[in-house]
């Protein structure tokens, strides 16, 4: 595994995407949200005051999205800080708009879906270049080692201001990987630019969910897809979810 990543509970990586995918991702993003614009679905995800575009399942809104979750370039780190089998859990866009782009507050992604030998991590895919101006993520190196926290709230935010994190300033195309025991969070975009990241969280397949009354904490339609290897744990898996159609949504 990767030694800094093993340390500090992060890692940038420059250049995974090219500028011509970067593009893709881009005018991925604008499709979905000219499909959402003026309906019911189109809901501000911001967690405090603020804008923000939160859609998940993006490789169900857009097939660029299907390909870029298991790109290769991606892929070949994930397998370096996973190991040999690599699942995608989730996905989501994260549209922080001009002026006025909402901060995530400190907070470990552990809450919303722990699970029992943590492997999780996010690959957040920058779609512009970002500093702190607009908003870029912050990071506390080496905090995934203090194990779950106590979180606060519905958010789930840790005792920690922005500044206890390092700024991570990057560029379109690059990753920022971190495991979801580091706390982490980003600033208001206070910029004239708009700040657009992706955001893949993959697990290693056999890292069992934490169940709350039998339930996993977090399903989305497009967890379970293989990036790299095999699922030895496909059949053991499968049978826990059972879909029930609570309401169809138009818009
Ligand atoms: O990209 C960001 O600004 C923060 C995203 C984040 O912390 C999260 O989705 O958990």
């Amino acid at each position: 595994m990767n030694e800094h990543y093993e340390e500090d509970g992060y890692l940038l990586v420059r250049g995974v995407f090219d500028a011509v995918e970067v593009q893709e991702m881009r005018d991925g993003l604008a499709r979905i949200l000219e499909t959402v614009e003026g309906t019911a679905s189109d809901r501000n995800h911001a967690w405090v005051a603020g804008e923000l575009k939160g859609f998940h399942d993006l490789q169900y809104h857009d097939a660029v999205f299907t390909r870029m979750v298991a790109h290769p370039r991606l892929v070949a780190v994930l397998t370096d800080l996973i190991g040999p089998n690599v699942q995608l859990h989730h996905s989501k866009m994260l549209v922080k708009p001009p002026e006025q782009g909402a901060p995530f507050p400190m907070h470990q992604d552990y809450p919303y879906f722990p699970h029992t030998q943590h492997s999780l991590l996010a690959a957040s895919v920058h779609l512009d270049d970002t500093d702190e101006e607009n908003g870029c993520l912050h990071v506390v190196p080496g905090s995934h080692k203090l194990g779950p926290l106590d979180a606060q709230g519905d958010a789930h935010t840790v005792d920690y201001p922005l500044e206890s994190g390092i700024p991570c300033p990057a560029a379109a195309g690059d990753v920022l990987f971190f495991n979801y025991l580091t706390i982490h969070g980003s600033g208001v975009n206070r910029s004239s630019r708009t700040r657009r990241n992706v955001l893949f969280q993959y697990r290693d397949p056999a890292d069992a969910p934490v169940l709350r009354e039998g339930v996993e904490e977090h399903v989305d339609w497009g967890m379970g897809l293989m990036v790299a290897g095999g699922n030895p744990e496909f059949w053991g898996w499968r049978p826990r979810f059972r879909i029930r159609q609570v309401e169809l949504v138009s818009g």
